[in-house]
């Protein structure tokens, strides 16, 4: 061990306190419920909220009209449903779309890079309305944020192979052993009665984890959840079209602070190869290592990335295995090809159909080019398969039988859901930002659609507008759109001003390099002219543009991203 971890944890920070004292998540979350004087929540309640899948937002367009009027910030909660793997029959979507457009002040619905939908806008005594709805359609918002296991990732449409659909099913698994046991969720928004036994969260724990986790579980060859960018990994070793194991990756996470050295993107590391019945065991270890193991003290360094740098790789990795009684093998062969969606049609195994249908940053709402809340909102009332949200923010309306195969085509050609874009707007991507995000310091979704028609005339002037460039945008260094995982990543830094990163690879497994830093999108879009003009003229056969500008030299290629980010 390179340190000895036990001494650092001297001071927890407020986070711990207002965990420990929460009696298991409940807070007073229920009195603040009956409090119509606010439409916010106060003290602790404002973090556990989170737990239960909620976070307190405020219109941030209305902010300065509303502080001169002297009236309360325009509070509202935005709502995270948990989906493991992303799946829901598309009849539950009516009821979805139904809330989205009578009970939030936006009236969409926003896919996430996580494979799940979200509500923006819901007033605090809508809140019980929205959990009553989800769960009488099977689903539930626990813990898809603050320090617990998120909503796990799993390769998107499943159906193209039987392993796909084993996948689905140990993403679940995952999910569900990892979920808080407290009934705290249930008395709250359900208004189920309190059980006299006690509380227990044998995984999780009294203060749950020290920080936020992801989980995925991939097919290869296919990145589409981005791996890299997680805490815990599975990657799929499949032998006759059946797993039978899976390669363990961990302590990935692409969030930095600007300025600040001491925070870090990094790639999700090897660990080994484990047979599948210690799957959850393994899962149950490394959560309980970084339980006991992530540092409390200060929460910008508490990811299992910098409990794996503090310990050192081996230390962690002989902890798992001793917690989960099991030794891990040397990792298996594998490799990936990608992480884009497929877009269109695509025939499944099972001889029905499926339509990958691109979604401008997941946002689910109707404008004058594209209908896709009300084409979708018609699919769902027909479609007796399931709808798949996929990591890339995008649809899948799966198993789609031959008969109904035509009737969906229609609706999807006429409501514009099938539109031929490029391939740089079909691999784009931006965090939600503005006006939602309180973090936000810098426009990402409401810029990307424009910024990218910008992009596209620069590829079309030199020729290369029928390739791909993964261009992803966030608001601020948390990086959401995953931009340190991008070829061409923007991250915001004041209104207006961008730090720009270029160099990652295709497959998500190299992190760019800063190119620029604090400047406005003309400059952006200057800088990218002359970088897409050179990697046009100069580039080998086939090279994409991250392995182009690193192969120059025109930014370093970052290696030991511990090392090589800042410097
Ligand atoms: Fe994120 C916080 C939106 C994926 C790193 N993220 C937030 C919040 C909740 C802001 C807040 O804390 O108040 C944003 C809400 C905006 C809004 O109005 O909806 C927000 N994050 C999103 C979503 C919706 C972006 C999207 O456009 O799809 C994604 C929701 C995923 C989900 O369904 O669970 C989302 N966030 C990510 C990712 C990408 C990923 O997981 O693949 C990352 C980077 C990967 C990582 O974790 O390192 C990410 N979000 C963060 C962070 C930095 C965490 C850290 O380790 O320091 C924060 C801030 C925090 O947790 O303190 C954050
Ligand atoms: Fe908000 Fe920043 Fe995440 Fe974008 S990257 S959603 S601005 S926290």
């Amino acid at each position: 061990m390179k340190k000895d971890h036990k001494k650092i944890f001297l001071k927890t920070t407020q986070e711990e306190h207002i965990k420990e004292n929460s009696n298991y998540l409940r807070g007073t979350i229920v009195d603040d419920l009956k409090n119509e004087i606010t439409n916010g929540f106060s003290g602790d309640n404002f973090s556990l909220i989170r737990f239960h899948g909620m976070y307190q937002q405020d219109d941030r367009d209305l902010r300065l009209e509303r502080n001169e009027q002297k009236l309360e910030p325009r509070y509202a909660m935005m709502l995270r449903c948990r989906l493991p793997g992303g799946i829901i029959e598309a009849k539950k979507w009516l009821k979805i779309d139904h809330f989205a457009s009578k009970n939030t002040l936006y009236g969409t619905i926003r896919l996430t890079n996580r494979q799940t939908f979200q509500f923006h806008g819901i007033l605090k005594k809508k809140l019980k309305d929205a959990h009553k709805m989800l769960h009488e359609i099977g689903l539930d918002s626990l813990g898809t944020a603050n320090d617990v296991n998120r909503n796990v990732l799993c390769t998107s449409n499943p159906m193209e192979s039987l392993v796909h659909q084993e996948c689905y099913t140990w993403a679940q698994k995952i999910s569900n052993v990892l979920l808080p046991q407290t009934k705290a969720y249930a008395e709250i928004w359900l208004d189920q009665k309190k059980i006299a036994t006690t509380d227990q969260e044998p995984i999780l724990g009294k203060t749950y984890l020290p920080r936020k986790f992801k989980t995925t579980v991939v097919v290869p060859p296919y990145n589409d959840v981005d791996l890299y960018a997680n805490d815990m990994n599975f990657i799929a070793i499949i032998k006759n079209n059946k797993i039978v194991g899976f390669n363990v990756l961990i302590g990935g996470g692409l969030s930095i602070t600007h300025g600040n050295k001491n925070t870090w993107p990094f790639l999700a590391v090897e660990l080994g190869y484990i047979t599948l019945e210690h799957t959850l065991s393994v899962a149950k270890s490394i959560v309980t290592t970084q339980r006991d193991w992530g540092n409390r003290t200060d929460r910008k360094n508490a990811k299992t990335r910098y409990t794996i740098e503090k310990v050192g790789l081996s230390v962690f990795k002989k902890e798992v295995e001793k917690r989960a009684n099991t030794t891990f093998e040397p990792i298996r062969p594998y490799y990936f090809t990608g992480r884009g969606d497929r877009f269109g049609w695509t025939k499944n195994i099972n001889n029905d159909w499926s339509l990958t249908i691109f979604v401008q940053n997941g946002r689910i709402y109707d404008n004058d080019k594209q209908l896709v809340k009300s084409g979708l909102l018609k699919i769902a009332n027909l479609h007796k398969g399931n709808f798949r949200l996929t990591a890339n923010q995008n649809i899948v309306i799966s198993e789609i039988s031959d008969e109904n195969k035509k009737k969906i085509n229609e609706i999807a050609m006429s409501h514009g859901l099938i539109k031929k874009v490029s391939p740089l707007r079909e691999n784009s991507m931006a965090c939600v930002s503005f006006p939602t995000c309180p973090l936000a310091m810098a426009e990402a979704e409401r810029m990307l659609s424009f910024f990218i028609t910008q992009v596209e005339n620069i590829m079309l002037k030199y020729g290369v507008e029928k390739e791909i460039i993964i261009l992803r945008i966030s608001g601020c260094p948390n990086g959401c759109g995953r931009s340190l995982l991008a070829e061409i990543g923007l991250i915001g830094k004041a209104i207006g001003r961008y730090n720009l990163y270029i160099g990652g690879n295709r497959i998500g497994s190299r992190i760019p390099k800063i190119y620029k830093e604090n400047i406005t999108e003309k400059e952006i879009l200057t800088h990218l002219e002359f970088l897409i003009k050179i990697w046009s003229i100069k580039r080998k056969k086939t090279e994409h543009f991250g392995d182009f500008v690193v192969r120059k030299n025109i930014v370093k290629e970052i290696v030991n991203p511990i090392h090589d980010f800042w410097n």
